[in-house]
């Protein structure tokens, strides 16, 4: 009898926020970095992506792979979520040739339902949290026993972000050098419950989608600055070396400043590139001076501001300097004057 089971998986995957910034494509087709980063996963938030895939012989073949995104039927014939399925049919191919008894799930069409309860493209990282979800639904469906590094190797190929979704905690995406770039996958630094006074806060400036994308940006950014190549060279490898150790350490003072200059240094070349990115604005600036001044007021840095390819602001802190933060931040969200007008609302509290 023909096999017409609906098979289905469902997951979820968090949003990440680095603190070394992934800006720059050395291979625009595989999705390789020029640099080394590394992220923290905010897997206690609500800025997630719930993903269910299925697959069926009952479903019609004509109509092919399909996806819902946010309730919409969105393309699937981009060469980057392409290549997601390609890696993961072939992986389950490999499972079903050395076990007949398996079902043939790799020769089904797929359908995907994916939800971000977070606005999409905004620069909070939906893209990371989308296609992470994607690919680890894909290999529950199919049963793949890769692990979670094997598996970014796949999600990177989607959002090069992605790749750090797949693990909790402070996770690298370790550039790698080769050419086929399997060597270039993510790994977890440290669990979250190393550190577990961490905490995040998300100002939202804007939840318009981002004017300049990320991957067109990075790549005017890498074809037009100079300051891009000092970046790459010798900002990023210091800041990652600086990284890891204050998170094996717990300093929070050492990763607060890395964190902070790493996102100075990132915007320096958004704004070097010609013509120029701006993804920071008028509120974000006064997020970075609010920052400056909670950190003044305390008589040493208790709070880090990061920013990616958009004005939102994300602030680390640790629970024990809760009220001095947070409190500053709730305090002009919502506010009647000058800057404040701008911030349209704080998440707080966000554990890893
Ligand atoms: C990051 N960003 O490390 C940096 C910081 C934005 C600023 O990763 O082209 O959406 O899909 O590989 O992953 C955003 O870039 O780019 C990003 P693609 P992605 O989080």
């Amino acid at each position: 009898m023909a096999d017409t089971k609906v098979y289905r998986a469902s997951t979820t995957a968090p949003v990440n926020i680095a603190v070394v910034k992934y800006w720059g494509k050395r291979d625009t087709k595989l999705n390789l970095p020029t640099n080394s980063s590394l992220s923290v996963t905010l897997a206690q938030s609500d800025l997630r992506t719930l993903t269910t895939a299925s697959c069926s012989s009952s479903y019609p073949s004509e109509q092919g792979d399909t996806l819902l995104l946010n309730g919409e039927p969105s393309d699937v014939s981009g060469a980057r979520i392409q290549a997601c399925f390609r890696a993961l049919r072939a992986r389950r191919a490999a499972l079903e040739a050395t076990d007949s008894s398996l079902p043939k799930l790799s020769a089904m069409p797929l359908r995907l339902v994916s939800e971000n309860n977070f606005p999409t493209a905004a620069g909070l990282a939906s893209s990371a949290a989308g296609f992470a979800a994607l690919v680890r639904a894909i290999a529950n469906l199919y049963e793949l026993t890769d692990n979670p590094s094997q598996l970014s190797l796949i999600a990177r190929q989607g959002s090069g972000s992605a790749c750090r979704s797949l693990f909790g905690g402070y996770v690298a995406w370790r550039m790698g050098q080769a050419a086929d770039g399997s060597d270039s996958l993510a790994e977890q630094v440290a669990p979250a419950s190393h550190w577990p006074e961490m905490r995040a806060l998300i100002l939202v400036v804007s939840a318009a989608k981002k004017d300049v994308g990320s991957t067109s940006g990075m790549q005017q950014t890498v074809a037009t600055s100079s300051l891009f190549q000092q970046r790459v060279r010798e900002v990023v490898p210091a800041n990652m070396a600086k990284m890891e150790k204050a998170i094996q350490d717990k300093d929070f003072g050492a990763f607060a400043e890395v964190t902070m200059r790493d996102s100075n240094s990132f915007h320096s070349t958004c704004s070097d590139s010609y013509p120029p990115i701006y993804y920071m604005n008028d509120v974000s600036r006064a997020a970075v001076r609010a920052v400056e001044a909670v950190n003044e007021a305390a008589g040493k840095t208790v709070a880090a501001y990061t920013f990616d390819a958009g004005p939102n602001a994300v602030i680390y802190y640790l629970e024990k300097d809760a009220e001095a933060v947070v409190g500053t931040f709730a305090a002009v969200v919502g506010g009647a004057s000058g800057w404040k007008e701008g911030a349209t609302s704080l998440k707080s509290g966000i554990a890893l």
